[in-house]
């Protein structure tokens, strides 16, 4: 099944967010398959954002990745990837969707309380830039009866 990478920034971890936005996710239906805080060093942010490398905002962002400590959470689900993109809404949060964790939550392109995986490309290697294999958890999921249909899950 599909799984996907997302840290809780700073500026959620300051703001008293971490529970809210877990819940978001679990109320969804996913299913939590690892999580730990680590403060982010200069090597992992440089590989992490290697695609903005040359914008303006750069080094800021770098800075502000770095001011307190984040949680890296893997989800896991059919579909896993696109489904927590929906909820974590546009990047510039001051018009990210209503209902998403960015359009409720943040006013700011850069403090927009969470990163998420884009692809399922980007997510496997996102998840495994994050977690050791021995950090991602296997077990059942009881509640998935009542989250998928059985030819979902098959
Ligand atoms: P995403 O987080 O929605 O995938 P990306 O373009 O991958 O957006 O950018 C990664 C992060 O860089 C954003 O979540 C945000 O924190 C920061 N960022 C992106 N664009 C801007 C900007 O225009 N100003 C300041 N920070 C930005
Ligand atoms: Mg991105």
């Amino acid at each position: 099944m599909e799984r996907t990478l997302i840290l809780i920034k700073p500026d959620s971890i300051q703001r008293g967010l971490i529970g809210e936005i877990t819940t978001r996710f679990e109320r969804k239906g996913l299913k939590l398959v690892g999580m730990k805080m680590m403060h982010l060093n200069e090597a992992i942010l440089l590989e992490h954002y290697a695609h903005l490398k040359d914008k303006p905002f750069f080094a800021g962002l770098k800075k502000f990745m770095r001011s307190s400590p984040v949680i890296a959470q893997c989800w896991e689900g059919v579909g896993a990837v696109k489904a927590v993109r929906i909820l974590c809404g546009i990047t510039n949060a001051r018009e990210a969707d209503a209902g998403s964790l960015r359009g409720d939550f943040a006013m700011s392109p850069q403090c927009n309380v969470i990163h998420a995986s884009d692809s399922q490309e980007t997510a496997a290697k996102e998840v495994s830039r994050f977690f050791k294999n021995s950090e991602l958890f296997e077990y059942e999921k009881t509640e998935y009866m009542h989250v998928y249909a059985e030819d979902e899950i098959q």
